[in-house]
Formats: structure tokens, sequence, C-alpha cells
């Protein structure tokens, strides 16, 4: 009974996407979901990107929180448009889905963004589920989280298309291993491409940036 109510709430979500790719696609809009634990480091990873996409893109954002609008103040100090979603409006949604998006897409003059990226409400298993329309999907994982983490949560990282590894500015500091977490990204997902970065310093963002760049200008161009 209960699977039952579930998949009908995933088919619903999968007509909805439907519709927000089909209006993204012709508003030529490429669409970013970036999802995590809380804390791994969205918000400043996409602070740091957009400083860097936007001369040459026009971003929007769309962050998701169950409360507040902490992210959306410092997302919005790039002078990208940024619509803030409080899903305690929507019974406290620990995911963004398809028609939240529709409905924060409405507030954007989407004829004016090449590039929109949602920031999607921190958790590494809900979010995973719900298609919300978009192009790509990245994953952060940050090095004080554990090794593990893809393996005890594969669907997330079956799902992504890339995965960052935030926070690499610590590992003087910890006793993380990357080479086993690379290895667990692959057994869940062989080929996903995988960016280290400190969104701290900076550091590693130029591979990042040009995956997410040349996917964006593929669609829009
Ligand atoms: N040392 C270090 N701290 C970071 C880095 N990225 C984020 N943080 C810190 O981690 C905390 C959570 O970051 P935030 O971007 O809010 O994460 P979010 O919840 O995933 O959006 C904040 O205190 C950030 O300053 C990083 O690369 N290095
Ligand atoms: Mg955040």
């Amino acid at each position: 009974m209960e699977i039952k109510v579930v998949r009908k709430v995933l088919d619903v979500n999968a007509k909805m996407a439907e519709q927000n790719r089909k209006l993204f696609a012709e508003k030529k809009v490429f669409v970013l979901n970036v999802m995590s634990s809380p804390g791994s480091g969205k918000t400043t990873t996409l602070q740091k990107s957009l400083t860097r996409l936007m001369p040459d893109l026009k971003c929007a954002v769309i962050v998701g929180d169950i409360c507040t609008t902490n992210d959306a103040d410092r997302l919005a100090v790039s002078g990208a448009p940024v619509v803030q979603i409080n899903t305690d409006e929507f019974g406290g949604d620990c995911h963004l889905a398809a028609h939240v998006i529709e409905k924060a897409a409405l507030d954007l003059d989407l004829d004016n963004i090449d590039l929109l990226i949602v920031e999607n409400v921190g958790n590494l298993v809900c979010p995973a589920e719900f298609d919300i329309g978009e192009d790509a999907r990245t994953v952060v994982l940050s090095v004080t989280e554990g090794e593990d983490k893809p393996v005890k949560y594969p669907l997330m990282f079956r799902e992504c298309d890339s995965a960052i590894l935030n926070k690499i500015d610590l590992l003087p500091y910890l006793d993380f291993d990357m080479d086993l977490v690379r290895k667990y990204i692959r057994e869940v997902h062989p080929g996903m491409p995988i960016f280290e970065i400190s969104a701290k310093t900076g550091e590693g963002f130029d591979p990042w940036l040009d995956w997410l760049k040349s996917l964006v200008l593929k669609k829009i161009r």
C-alpha cells in the first residue's frame, strides 16, 4: 500500500519534470541540480563558481532549504537572480520536487538565463529520487564526511553526472583516503568525472568549471 503511494508521487513528479524539461529546452536554459548532505559546501562552491561563470554566462539560482534565506543572501552577492524556496511551506520536504521548481522558475526571466543552478535541500537520499527536469546533476562530498558515503548512498552517486570532492584544503588534518573514495565512487558509477576542489581557496575549480561550461554551451548554442 505504502509502496503504491510512493510510486504515485514519483509518477506525478516525473510528468511535471518532463514539462519543466520542455520549458527549459524551449528557453534554452541549462539546468544543473546540485546535491549533497548539509554542510559539504554546496553554497560556498556555487558562490565561487558563479563569480567565475557570470562574465560569460547569464546565471540564476534556485536554492532549497527547509527554513531561512541564508543561502539566497550569500548567493545573491554574485549578482545572479536568486529564488529561495523554503520547503516548510510544502510540508518541510527534504528535497525539491518538480512542481516546486516550476513555481520558482516562474519568478525568473528565463529568456535571459543560460545556466540555472538548483542548490537542492541538504540530503544524500531523497533529492536523488526526484527528477526536476534538469540537464545534469552534481553531488558534492566533502572530505570530512568519510570515504564510504558513495557506497552507503549509491543512488545519489549513480544518478549524478559528476562528483565534487570538496574541502581538500583540510586533507593535511584528516585521515581521509582519496584513493579509497575515488574507488568507491567508481564502484557505484564507473567513469564518473570527479573534481577535487577547495571551495575555500578556489583550488581545483578550472576542470570543474570547464566541464560545466562545455555542457552548457552545447545546449544553448
Ligand atoms: N575548510 C573548508 N571549509 C569549507 C569549504 N567549503 C565550505 N566550507 C565550510 O563548510 C561550511 C558549510 O558550507 P556551505 O557552503 O554552507 O555548505 P552547504 O550546506 O552544502 O551549502 C561553512 O562553514 C563553509 O565555510 C572548503 O573547501 N574548505
Ligand atoms: Mg547551502
